[in-house]
């Protein structure tokens, strides 16, 4: 019997640096109705998705910072959306800003099952962005300020499969993939917030869709899986991010893709026992990989190039 889990990419619009939580999970609770009339198991919800991308605001009052971190999960404001996913029957994916109670901060997701029983959660490991406030650029991307580092992939075994986390610009670094593939995974899960404008270097600008999808379609065919990203896009305060959220399957081809850049549900069935199609021939990790040639990958950091 096929092992065919049902995912509704969830994709916000943008979302204004005053709107109340109630109201984005309002929107968020549209999106999950949207999904389980779809017959979706499971629904993936964006990076940082219950407030408007702070980080491209620069902020050194400790109290306006806290407003956009959560500080459990689900919280008075979350429970409802939790309750409702776990009435419908239908797991969630979900990203937010972390305050624990010893005040480390992180960008997290959660993944919830069906029952809603708590998966895992997924703290970021990679931080794009810079730690100062810049006035040179026309926004701040302060995730290296505001958050900290999490420090490991992990797998896990739920929606009949084995399901990975990775988040945002975790998604551009082929590391991401091969580690979560070298621990199985078959579905990876990602949401992101990815303007359109890359002050570092204007010339990424009008290829951003493309390296969204360049790499995760390659971090899927490489490595025999899924992968779901899903976006917070949208003109948002002046900054407009990229929306395009897809499935893609192990062949790398993007098998459903959103149409607009507002708030929107794109659905695929994934089969996954079509991941052996690749993890058991040309990507058969056991008989192909050359672990001894790639010591490069974990003895040093930046690139050496030769004297
Ligand atoms: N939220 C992100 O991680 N955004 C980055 C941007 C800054 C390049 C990304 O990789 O999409």
């Amino acid at each position: 019997m096929s092992r065919v889990l049902r995912v509704a990419a969830a994709q916000l619009g943008p979302i204004a640096r005053a709107e109340p939580r109630a109201q984005v999970v309002d929107r968020l609770l549209v999106l999950l109705r949207d999904a389980a009339a779809a017959g979706a198991h499971l629904v993936v919800y964006p990076e940082l998705a219950l407030t408007s991308f702070f980080p491209r605001w620069y902020m050194d009052d400790t109290a306006e910072l806290d407003w956009f971190y959560e500080t459990e999960m689900p919280g008075p404001e979350t429970k409802r959306l939790f309750d409702e996913a776990r009435q419908l029957g239908v797991g969630l994916h979900l990203g937010y800003a972390e305050l624990t109670p010893d005040g480390h901060r992180y960008n997290t997701s959660i993944l919830v099952e069906r029952d809603g029983s708590v998966v895992a959660t997924y703290r970021k490991v990679h931080l794009p962005g810079h730690e100062e406030y810049e006035p040179w650029r026309p926004f701040q991307h302060l995730e290296r300020r505001y958050f900290e580092p999490g420090d490991r992939f992990a797998t896990h075994r739920a929606f009949g499969g084995v399901v990975g986390l990775a988040t945002c610009n975790d998604r551009r670094w082929p590391e991401t993939y091969r580690v979560l593939g070298m621990q199985g995974a078959e579905v990876v899960l990602i949401g992101y917030n990815t303007p359109i404008h890359y002050p570092p270097d204007p010339s990424h600008d009008s290829l951003v869709g493309f390296h969204s999808h360049l790499v995760m379609q390659a971090g899927a065919y490489q490595n025999g899986m899924f992968v779901v990203g899903v976006a917070h896009g949208g003109n948002e305060e002046g900054v407009v991010s990229l929306a395009d959220s897809c499935i893609i399957a192990p062949s790398g081809r993007v098998i459903a893709l959103t149409a607009h850049t507002d708030d929107e549900i794109a659905v695929a069935d994934l089969n996954l026992d079509l991941c052996a199609n690749y993890k058991e021939t040309l990507f058969d990790f056991e008989r192909y990989r050359r672990p001894d040639a790639y010591g490069a990958i974990t003895d040093r950091k930046g690139a050496i190039p030769p004297p």
